[in-house]
């Protein structure tokens, strides 16, 4: 069930991430506490999957907070082996917060997130590679001070999955092999493969789309294109200065993060993919359904 009363999907089909954001912060102090598990999950339909997660999620919770915000940070390390959070929304030194928390241990720290746009975070215990593959990563949205245009707002983290061959073990984990060979089995949107093409994201005709895209990767960029439509702005890695206009596809390099801003203009379907179509082939890709 997605939605307490009505079934979407098939029956089988796990209800998709919701790609909603929370709404704007109101506050000037903002609150963040994660805690670190080992945790199941499902990366492609019937494909269970040993992850680490921060606040048992794949990607980890949307943070959103305004321009100016100071962001007071707790993490609480409930998993197996050190950890720790890397924001790339700060501007802090990183060997003195981005530090190992051991097993049972926590970390806290605070910075003002003074740069509008779309942020990755994520572990950055080495080897970092394993901990994004492994799915501590997630997006954090520092809205300008005046705020942006209402729009109907979605947040999609590309990320990639490699997975041991051996099916025969399930739950399936990491390949280090296959990730140093950056030869994903699954690249996916909000860390499922496919699920929101099975699953359409339902939109307005001619309503502003505001799509908030990071690519945690660890390895691919994306090439991001909506199927069927011109981004009508496209702030690059959220720079606020001279938004493109006008343009088809604008790529993601890993470990950033940018906004589309996009009108559907007739009722359909219209898929949103990385235009890299090895990886949309294996999941990186999902519909916007325009309805009027
Ligand atoms: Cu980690």
């Amino acid at each position: 069930m997605s939605h307490g009363e009505a079934r979407v999907g098939t029956a089988v089909d796990s209800a998709p991430v919701d790609p909603t954001p929370p709404p704007r912060a109101s506050a000037h102090l903002v609150h963040v506490r994660f805690e670190i598990h080992d945790t199941l999950i499902e990366v492609s339909k019937g494909v269970p999957y040993h992850a680490w997660s921060f606040e048992g999620r794949v990607p980890g919770p949307t943070v959103r907070v305004t321009q100016g915000d100071s962001v007071d940070f707790t993490l609480v390390n409930h998993g197996t082996i050190p950890h720790s959070m890397d924001f790339h929304a700060a501007q802090i030194a990183p060997n003195k917060y981005y530090v190992n928390v051991m097993s049972k241990d926590s970390i806290h720290y605070q910075f003002v997130a003074e740069v509008p746009g779309v942020f990755m975070y994520h572990c950055g215990t080495a080897p970092v590679a394993a901990h994004i593959a492994n799915g501590m990563y997630g997006a954090l949205i520092v809205d300008p001070r005046s705020p942006r245009p209402p729009a109907r707002e979605l947040v999609l983290v590309q990320s990639e999955f490699y997975l041991i061959p051996d099916t025969t073990s399930q739950p399936r984990s990491l390949s280090w092999e296959r990730l140093l060979g950056l030869a994903p089995d699954f690249v996916t949107f909000n860390g499922r493969a496919s699920q929101y093409a099975t699953h359409p994201i339902t939109v307005k005709v001619n309503e502003l789309v505001r799509l908030y895209v990071v690519n945690a990767g660890p390895n691919r960029f994306s090439s991001f294109h909506v199927v069927g439509g011109i981004f009508e702005r496209v702030f690059v890695d959220g720079s606020q200065t001279s938004p493109l206009a006008g343009v088809q596809t604008v790529s993601v390099p890993v470990g950033g993060g940018s906004i589309f801003e996009i009108r559907l203009k007739q009722p359909g379907e219209y898929p949103f993919v990385t235009h890299a179509f090895a990886d949309a082939t294996k999941g990186a890709v999902g519909v916007l359904k325009a309805e009027p």
